[in-house]
């Protein structure tokens, strides 16, 4: 179905792969729609329950293809090229209501930083790298790098990563809030799975609905984000899940959540 990602789907995880390995998968035009197209088969499909992005080989992805970049002419505006191909990619990972999992096998620079931040839980491997990468060609971040990294790193080392063109080691990624957990190269397909595995068992809605608060509440006073708690819970309250929930609680017996 698709040429530069694989999808795949299984017990209710599906697992975007970036499949440009040789150039450390970055982003062409014709990648950057199957992305868009990808994720939005992920929304769509409720059976789909947790999304794990990744790349294939040694990066996770290094950006804009620069070469496809230098040699595309027309008339659209870099402008225009980011509203309808990387900021697609970023809205479509950051507003999905379903857990996404950031699988941060290699470098992840420029666009690549961006759709890294824009998942939910970054599990990287040890040997992996963060990069701002847009000052190394005298850009300014986009691809959601300016909204999202100071929300995790704070303003000064946000700034301090996008002036200098540093890069974040793994470790450092840790110990910073970059990634939620680094393991071992070769330990990060199966703890990711697994993971995945779990959420993808466990309210979907109330993870969906979780999301959206969170998302919210960044941009709203203390009294609003309340007043908007307390919108979201009249949804969640309704949900199959919140049922089971209660029922398996009171029943003393595990919970078996459909997702609704
Ligand atoms: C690449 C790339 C790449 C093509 C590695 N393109 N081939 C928005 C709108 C408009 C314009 C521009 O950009 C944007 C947003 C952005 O994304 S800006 C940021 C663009 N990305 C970069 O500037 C990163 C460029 N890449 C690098 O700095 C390094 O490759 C990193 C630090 C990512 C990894 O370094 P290494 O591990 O040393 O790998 P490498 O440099 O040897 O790369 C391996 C191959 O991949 C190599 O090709 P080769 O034929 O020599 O094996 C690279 O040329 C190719 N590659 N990134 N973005």
């Amino acid at each position: 179905m698709f040429e530069f990602v694989r999808f795949a789907v299984a017990d209710g995880v599906a697992t975007l792969t970036l499949d440009r390995p040789d150039r450390l998968n970055a982003l062409t035009r014709a990648m950057t729609s199957e992305i868009i197209e990808a994720i939005k088969l992920c929304a769509r499909d409720d059976a789909i329950r947790c999304l794990i992005v990744t790349g294939a080989g040694r990066g996770f992805c290094a950006g804009q293809d620069l070469e496809e970049f230098q040699a595309l002419a027309g008339p659209e505006t870099v402008g225009d090229h980011l509203r309808r191909g990387f900021n697609q990619i970023i809205l479509g990972l950051y507003n999905i209501e379903k857990p996404v999992i950031g699988q941060i096998n290699g470098v992840a620079a420029g666009a690549g930083l961006g759709i890294a931040l824009a998942t939910d839980l970054r599990i990287a491997a040890d040997k992996a790298r963060f990069a701002a990468a847009f000052i190394g060609i005298g850009l300014a971040p986009d691809s959601g790098v300016s909204w999202l990294l100071p929300r995790l790193l704070g303003s000064a080392k946000a700034f301090e990563m996008l002036a200098s063109g540093g890069v974040i080691e793994a470790p450092d990624a840790l110990r910073l809030g970059l990634a939620n957990q680094v393991t071992p190269a070769e330990e990060l397909e199966p703890t990711v799975l697994a993971l995945a595995r779990r959420l993808a068992q466990a309210p979907t809605r109330g993870i969906g609905l979780t999301k959206r608060t969170l998302h919210r509440a960044a941009g709203l006073t203390l009294a609003e984000a309340l007043d908007y708690e307390a919108q979201v819970q009249d949804i969640a309250i309704g949900t199959a899940d919140h049922h089971e929930g209660v029922a398996a609680f009171l029943g003393k017996r595990a919970p078996h959540f459909v997702g609704r």
